[in-house]
């Protein structure tokens, strides 16, 4: 293996769990709740936009109302320490990583507090609710929709993460299933282009198989364990 200078580490649900804020799948997650073709696709807002709209609403609401924990505070600690290229790709439409300081992050499936203007395109900070049809603070027409990325739209930012994968020594992936693409495949990506793969989860996820090295516990733990140890290794 080369020596690590630079890192992409891609977060997933499970990095907020121990936040409070619910994870897709598996028990007790948003998806058993909600059925995903009724919320998280164009055409679900497209037929029903208020149940679409309240569902983000609501969770807009809860984030706010939740805090980063001791693996966001790590990845912080992390982005503010590391001298070399780092880049922390989010799948999270959450802002904890961003609470707990870390400045180095792109939310590859939008985020909660932002919402877009399907007629003038401008996105703008948002933290209040949409359904009672707010209007653009940029064009003043009540087309506001949640800024995330839904089953069948493209994610954000791709050329910046594959331009990252491509100079990464060291892949890591942080509380996610591995079910959901683009970001499934960074792993293998990464991998065959030469870095180091390491998964952090609870358990054994979709992609595991993947990976030189999978360590399972909770986030809160494995994480400020890892990012001593690879500060240390600097
Ligand atoms: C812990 C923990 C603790 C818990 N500590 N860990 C067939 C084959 C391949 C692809 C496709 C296909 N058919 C369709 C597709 C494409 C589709 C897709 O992937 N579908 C699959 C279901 C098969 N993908 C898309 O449509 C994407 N767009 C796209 O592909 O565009 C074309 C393109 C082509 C080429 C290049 C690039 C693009 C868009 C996907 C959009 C996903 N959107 C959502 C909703 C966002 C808004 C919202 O929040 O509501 O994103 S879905 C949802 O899943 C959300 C998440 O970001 C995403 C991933 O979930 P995540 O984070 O992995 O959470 P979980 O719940 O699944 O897992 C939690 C994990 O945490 C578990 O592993 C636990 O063990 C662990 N855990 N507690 C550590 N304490």
């Amino acid at each position: 293996m080369r020596p690590i200078r630079n890192i992409v580490i891609l977060t997933g649900a499970g990095i907020s769990a121990e936040s409070g804020i619910d994870t897709f799948r598996g028990g007790g997650g948003l998806w058993e709740r909600h059925r995903v073709e009724d919320v998280a696709t164009p055409e679900a807002f497209a037929r029903d936009p208020d149940l679409v709209l309240r569902f983000y609403d609501m969770r807009r609401a809860a984030i706010q109302t939740r805090a980063p924990n001791p693996a966001h505070d790590a990845l912080a600690r992390l982005d503010h320490q590391w001298s070399g290229d780092l880049l922390i790709v989010t799948q999270n439409v959450d802002d904890l990583h961003e609470r707990a300081g870390a400045r180095r992050v792109l939310h590859m499936h939008g985020q909660h507090l932002s919402a877009w203007c399907t007629a003038c395109d401008t996105r703008s900070p948002w933290r209040e609710t949409l359904i009672d049809r707010p209007p653009c603070p940029a064009c003043g027409k009540r087309t506001l929709r949640p800024d995330v990325v839904w089953f069948g739209e493209m994610p954000y930012e791709m050329e910046r993460i594959y331009g990252a994968l491509r100079s990464a020594d060291l892949f890591v992936s942080i509380g996610t299933s591995g079910a959901v693409y683009p970001a499934a495949g960074f792993v293998r990506d990464a991998r065959q282009l030469g870095a180091a793969t390491l998964e952090l989860n609870l358990e054994r996820s979709q992609g595991s198989a993947w990976f030189h090295e999978t360590r399972l516990g909770p986030a809160g733990e494995l994480v400020p364990e890892w990012v001593d140890e690879v500060l240390a290794s600097q």
